[in-house]
């Protein structure tokens, strides 16, 4: 039997976190394989290791990034100032792809890198003012399946919850979530293979 490429495995399956709106699709259908992709964008991306500022001392991310959007599209995060690159044939096809099964329409989109286990990002929310209050954050993985990690930062009594997101997986954080949680990428002890992760996002002008 052939198997349908587009189709995807079930809706959106919500997660259950107090004060978030956390979705999940384990299969988002693709027009070729997720790690096919992946491989693409890891050979056709002009990736950049951008470097933080943390009391003073400069340290590189532990992972590459690229951004793309619209013109202007600007997106600011800690001492970083990303101006977008042009949508390419095959991140629009994604976008168009994310934008049906998340139901919101995007206009910027993050490229991380996760070249191995040692990569990662720390927790953080993403809850900068271009995003506006109470984002809607579309995020597709693409290639070796990484845990991701959510804290609450308005309950302690709250557990951690780590979900696991594997190749053409969506994750759709919206509401409140970035508002009492936070959420990272650890690295990890066994070896991995490369990981390509999109999330979509709207940055509005500020
Ligand atoms: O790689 C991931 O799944 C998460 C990426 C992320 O949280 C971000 O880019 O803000
Ligand atoms: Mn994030």
């Amino acid at each position: 039997m052939m198997t349908d490429l587009f189709s995807d495995s079930a809706t959106l399956e919500p997660v259950a976190m107090p004060g978030a709106e956390v979705y999940c699709l384990r299969h988002l259908g693709l027009d070729r394989p997720a790690d096919s992709i992946r491989d693409e964008l890891i050979r056709d991306t002009p990736w950049r290791q951008e470097s933080v500022t943390v009391w003073g001392r400069r340290y590189p991310q532990p992972r590459l990034v690229a951004w793309y959007g619209d013109p202007g599209c600007v997106y600011a995060y800690s001492s970083i100032r990303l101006e977008p690159l042009p949508w390419t044939e095959r991140l629009l096809a994604l976008r168009a792809r994310v934008e049906r099964a998340a139901g919101h329409s995007f206009n910027s989109v993050l490229l991380n890198y996760y070249r191995d286990n040692n990569d990662s990002i720390g927790l953080h929310s993403d809850d900068e003012p271009e995003l506006g209050p109470r984002p809607v954050i579309a995020s597709l993985s693409l290639g070796e399946e990484r845990t991701l990690i959510f804290k609450c930062k308005t309950d302690k009594r709250q557990q951690p919850i780590r979900l696991t997101l594997g190749s053409g997986s969506l994750l759709v954080m919206k509401g409140d979530t970035q508002a009492n949680w936070k959420h990272g990428i650890e690295k990890e002890t066994r070896p991995c293979g490369p990981r390509v992760n999109l999330t979509f996002r709207r940055i509005r002008a500020i």
